[in-house]
Protein backbone atom coordinates (compact mmCIF):
# COMPACT_ATOMS: atom_id res chain seq x y z
CA UNK A 1 0.00 0.00 0.00
CA UNK A 2 1.04 3.65 -1.23
CA UNK A 3 -0.22 6.74 1.02
CA UNK A 4 0.11 9.89 0.03
CA UNK A 5 0.03 12.54 3.82
CA UNK A 6 -0.91 15.77 3.58
CA UNK A 7 -0.40 18.11 6.54
CA UNK A 8 -1.20 21.66 6.22
CA UNK A 9 -2.88 22.71 3.56
CA UNK A 10 -4.35 25.81 4.88
CA UNK A 11 -6.68 26.16 2.32
CA UNK A 12 -4.19 26.75 -0.44
CA UNK A 13 -6.16 25.08 -3.56
CA UNK A 14 -3.89 25.70 -6.05
CA UNK A 15 -1.18 24.12 -3.76
CA UNK A 16 -3.11 21.54 -3.48
CA UNK A 17 -4.08 20.97 -7.09
CA UNK A 18 -0.23 20.85 -7.94
CA UNK A 19 -0.22 17.67 -5.66
CA UNK A 20 -2.96 15.90 -6.20
CA UNK A 21 -1.96 16.32 -9.91
CA UNK A 22 1.70 14.65 -8.75
CA UNK A 23 0.02 11.96 -7.13
CA UNK A 24 -2.16 10.90 -10.31
CA UNK A 25 1.35 10.63 -11.94
CA UNK A 26 2.78 8.54 -9.16
CA UNK A 27 -0.48 6.05 -8.18
CA UNK A 28 -1.63 5.70 -4.46
CA UNK A 29 -4.07 4.08 -2.23
CA UNK A 30 -4.86 6.08 0.49
CA UNK A 31 -4.33 9.76 1.01
CA UNK A 32 -4.24 11.49 4.45
CA UNK A 33 -5.50 14.69 5.10
CA UNK A 34 -2.97 15.99 7.98
CA UNK A 35 -5.19 18.15 9.74
CA UNK A 36 -5.16 22.36 9.63
CA UNK A 37 -7.01 21.98 5.81
CA UNK A 38 -9.51 24.68 5.57
CA UNK A 39 -7.81 27.62 7.35
CA UNK A 40 -6.58 29.57 5.00
CA UNK A 41 -7.89 31.48 1.78
CA UNK A 42 -10.22 29.20 -0.34
CA UNK A 43 -11.20 26.96 2.66
CA UNK A 44 -14.61 26.07 0.62
CA UNK A 45 -12.93 24.75 -2.49
CA UNK A 46 -10.54 23.10 -0.61
CA UNK A 47 -12.73 20.61 1.03
CA UNK A 48 -14.94 20.26 -2.10
CA UNK A 49 -11.53 19.02 -3.37
CA UNK A 50 -10.76 16.75 -1.04
CA UNK A 51 -14.42 15.16 -0.33
CA UNK A 52 -14.28 14.42 -4.52
CA UNK A 53 -11.55 11.96 -3.87
CA UNK A 54 -14.12 9.88 -2.00
CA UNK A 55 -14.06 6.86 0.17
CA UNK A 56 -9.62 6.44 0.19
CA UNK A 57 -9.30 10.00 2.42
CA UNK A 58 -8.97 9.51 5.40
CA UNK A 59 -8.70 12.20 7.66
CA UNK A 60 -7.73 14.03 11.26
CA UNK A 61 -7.73 16.78 12.80
CA UNK A 62 -5.50 19.80 13.05
CA UNK A 63 -5.54 22.62 15.64
CA UNK A 64 -7.14 25.00 13.49
CA UNK A 65 -9.97 22.92 12.46
CA UNK A 66 -10.97 22.74 16.13
CA UNK A 67 -10.09 26.93 16.57
CA UNK A 68 -12.47 27.23 13.26
CA UNK A 69 -15.72 26.28 14.82
CA UNK A 70 -15.11 27.47 17.94
CA UNK A 71 -14.30 30.76 16.85
CA UNK A 72 -17.70 31.62 15.59
CA UNK A 73 -19.41 30.09 19.58
CA UNK A 74 -17.36 33.12 21.26
CA UNK A 75 -16.91 36.69 21.11
CA UNK A 76 -14.29 37.80 18.83
CA UNK A 77 -10.90 37.65 20.75
CA UNK A 78 -8.42 40.30 19.04
CA UNK A 79 -5.69 39.38 20.87
CA UNK A 80 -5.90 36.01 19.19
CA UNK A 81 -3.52 35.49 16.17
CA UNK A 82 -5.34 35.60 13.12
CA UNK A 83 -8.49 35.91 14.64
CA UNK A 84 -9.88 37.65 11.71
CA UNK A 85 -8.83 35.11 9.40
CA UNK A 86 -10.38 32.28 11.31
CA UNK A 87 -13.46 34.02 11.67
CA UNK A 88 -13.35 34.48 7.71
CA UNK A 89 -12.62 30.90 7.03
CA UNK A 90 -15.15 29.41 9.33
CA UNK A 91 -17.89 31.59 7.88
CA UNK A 92 -17.26 30.61 4.41
CA UNK A 93 -18.25 26.88 5.65
CA UNK A 94 -21.60 25.38 6.81
CA UNK A 95 -21.82 24.89 10.32
CA UNK A 96 -22.39 20.87 9.22
CA UNK A 97 -18.74 21.75 7.91
CA UNK A 98 -17.27 23.55 10.81
CA UNK A 99 -18.49 20.83 13.34
CA UNK A 100 -17.57 18.10 11.22
CA UNK A 101 -13.59 19.48 10.76
CA UNK A 102 -13.81 19.88 14.59
CA UNK A 103 -15.16 16.13 15.18
CA UNK A 104 -12.73 14.74 13.35
CA UNK A 105 -10.02 12.02 15.21
CA UNK A 106 -6.76 13.21 16.56
CA UNK A 107 -4.80 10.32 15.25
CA UNK A 108 -5.32 7.61 12.63
CA UNK A 109 -3.31 4.19 12.28
CA UNK A 110 -2.75 2.29 9.09
CA UNK A 111 -0.51 -0.42 8.49
CA UNK A 112 2.11 0.02 5.38
CA UNK A 113 3.85 -2.36 3.83
CA UNK A 114 7.33 -1.97 4.36
CA UNK A 115 6.94 0.57 7.41
CA UNK A 116 4.04 -1.61 9.45
CA UNK A 117 1.72 0.26 11.63
CA UNK A 118 2.39 3.67 11.45
CA UNK A 119 0.57 6.50 13.36
CA UNK A 120 -0.87 9.74 12.08
CA UNK A 121 -1.12 13.12 14.19
CA UNK A 122 -1.33 16.66 13.42
CA UNK A 123 1.35 17.57 16.45
CA UNK A 124 1.94 14.84 18.94
CA UNK A 125 0.15 11.66 19.27
CA UNK A 126 -1.62 13.28 22.22
CA UNK A 127 -1.93 16.76 21.55
CA UNK A 128 -3.05 18.61 17.99
CA UNK A 129 -1.01 21.76 19.23
CA UNK A 130 2.06 20.65 21.04
CA UNK A 131 5.08 22.17 19.24
CA UNK A 132 7.83 19.63 17.79
CA UNK A 133 10.81 20.60 15.67
CA UNK A 134 13.79 19.21 14.24
CA UNK A 135 15.11 20.72 16.87
CA UNK A 136 13.28 19.83 19.90
CA UNK A 137 15.46 17.38 22.52
CA UNK A 138 14.83 13.51 22.50
CA UNK A 139 13.75 13.32 26.29
CA UNK A 140 10.73 16.08 25.47
CA UNK A 141 9.93 13.63 22.11
CA UNK A 142 10.06 10.38 24.32
CA UNK A 143 7.72 12.01 26.56
CA UNK A 144 4.96 12.43 23.82
CA UNK A 145 5.67 9.07 22.59
CA UNK A 146 4.64 7.46 26.06
CA UNK A 147 2.59 4.34 25.71
CA UNK A 148 2.44 4.91 21.59
CA UNK A 149 3.31 1.13 19.92
CA UNK A 150 3.54 2.59 16.51
CA UNK A 151 7.40 2.65 15.35
CA UNK A 152 6.77 5.45 12.77
CA UNK A 153 4.43 8.25 13.50
CA UNK A 154 4.05 10.95 10.49
CA UNK A 155 3.00 14.43 12.02
CA UNK A 156 3.15 18.09 10.96
CA UNK A 157 2.16 21.32 12.24
CA UNK A 158 5.26 23.16 12.53
CA UNK A 159 5.72 23.47 8.85
CA UNK A 160 8.70 22.12 7.96
CA UNK A 161 9.87 18.18 7.03
CA UNK A 162 12.18 16.46 9.07
CA UNK A 163 12.83 12.62 9.77
CA UNK A 164 14.30 11.86 12.71
CA UNK A 165 15.06 8.78 14.99
CA UNK A 166 13.88 8.84 18.32
CA UNK A 167 13.91 5.82 20.95
CA UNK A 168 14.43 3.54 17.98
CA UNK A 169 11.24 4.97 16.71
CA UNK A 170 11.36 7.13 13.40
CA UNK A 171 9.57 10.48 13.54
CA UNK A 172 8.73 12.24 9.92
CA UNK A 173 7.33 16.19 9.68
CA UNK A 174 5.35 15.64 5.99
CA UNK A 175 6.32 19.43 6.30
CA UNK A 176 3.12 21.49 4.81
CA UNK A 177 1.15 22.16 1.21
CA UNK A 178 0.03 25.40 1.39
CA UNK A 179 2.53 27.49 4.02
CA UNK A 180 5.77 25.55 4.19
CA UNK A 181 8.50 27.20 5.61
CA UNK A 182 11.29 25.80 3.77
CA UNK A 183 12.76 29.00 2.42
CA UNK A 184 11.82 28.41 -1.08
CA UNK A 185 8.33 27.95 -3.05
CA UNK A 186 6.14 24.75 -3.32
CA UNK A 187 3.79 22.42 -1.42
CA UNK A 188 6.10 19.85 0.66
CA UNK A 189 4.33 16.04 1.87
CA UNK A 190 5.38 12.52 1.99
CA UNK A 191 4.64 9.44 0.23
CA UNK A 192 5.14 6.46 2.32
CA UNK A 193 5.59 2.86 1.24
CA UNK A 194 7.43 0.71 1.25
CA UNK A 195 10.20 4.01 2.03
CA UNK A 196 9.38 7.22 3.00
CA UNK A 197 9.63 9.81 0.36
CA UNK A 198 9.46 13.45 1.62
CA UNK A 199 8.77 15.26 -1.53
CA UNK A 200 8.55 18.91 -2.66
CA UNK A 201 6.18 19.93 -5.73
CA UNK A 202 6.64 23.26 -7.59
CA UNK A 203 3.65 25.19 -8.33
CA UNK A 204 3.58 28.53 -10.20
CA UNK A 205 2.74 30.81 -6.64
CA UNK A 206 2.90 34.13 -8.30
CA UNK A 207 -0.50 32.66 -9.90
CA UNK A 208 -1.39 31.23 -7.09
CA UNK A 209 -0.62 34.33 -5.03
CA UNK A 210 -3.03 36.68 -7.47
CA UNK A 211 -5.96 34.07 -6.85
CA UNK A 212 -5.40 34.30 -2.98
CA UNK A 213 -5.38 37.87 -3.21
CA UNK A 214 -8.74 37.92 -5.20
CA UNK A 215 -10.23 35.40 -2.58
CA UNK A 216 -11.17 38.13 0.32
CA UNK A 217 -8.93 36.72 2.80
CA UNK A 218 -8.24 39.23 5.27
CA UNK A 219 -4.86 40.35 4.71
CA UNK A 220 -4.57 38.29 1.82
CA UNK A 221 -1.72 40.24 0.19
CA UNK A 222 0.58 39.50 3.17
CA UNK A 223 -1.09 36.59 3.60
CA UNK A 224 0.61 35.66 -0.33
CA UNK A 225 4.21 37.31 0.30
CA UNK A 226 5.01 35.73 3.56
CA UNK A 227 3.34 32.36 3.21
CA UNK A 228 4.29 31.73 -0.76
CA UNK A 229 6.31 33.94 -2.76
CA UNK A 230 8.99 34.79 0.70
CA UNK A 231 8.74 32.32 3.37
CA UNK A 232 11.32 31.55 6.02
CA UNK A 233 13.98 29.24 5.82
CA UNK A 234 13.49 25.73 7.89
CA UNK A 235 16.12 26.64 10.06
CA UNK A 236 14.55 29.82 11.40
CA UNK A 237 11.21 28.25 11.25
CA UNK A 238 12.33 25.32 13.68
CA UNK A 239 14.18 27.62 15.61
CA UNK A 240 11.22 29.99 16.15
CA UNK A 241 8.92 27.12 17.11
CA UNK A 242 11.38 25.68 19.64
CA UNK A 243 11.51 28.95 21.37
CA UNK A 244 7.53 29.33 21.36
CA UNK A 245 7.62 25.81 22.66
CA UNK A 246 9.71 26.77 25.74
CA UNK A 247 8.15 29.80 26.39
CA UNK A 248 5.00 27.89 26.30
CA UNK A 249 6.42 25.14 28.51
CA UNK A 250 7.75 27.33 31.63
CA UNK A 251 4.35 29.47 31.62
CA UNK A 252 2.07 26.02 32.02
CA UNK A 253 4.50 25.02 34.24
CA UNK A 254 4.80 28.42 36.43
MN1 LIG B 1 -0.89 24.38 10.39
Amino acid sequence: MRVAALYDIHGNLPALDAVLAEIATLGCDRIVIGGDVALGPMPRETLARLDGLGERVGWIRGNCDREMGAALERPPDPAKPWEARLRWAAGCLTPAQCQRLAGLPLRITLDIGGLGPVLFCHATPRSDEEVVTRLSPEARLAETLAGIPERVVISGHTHVQFDREVQGRRWINAGSVGMPYQGRTGAYWVMLGPGVDLRRTAYDADAAARRIEASGFPDAERFARQELLAPITAAAASERFEQMSVQARAKSSA
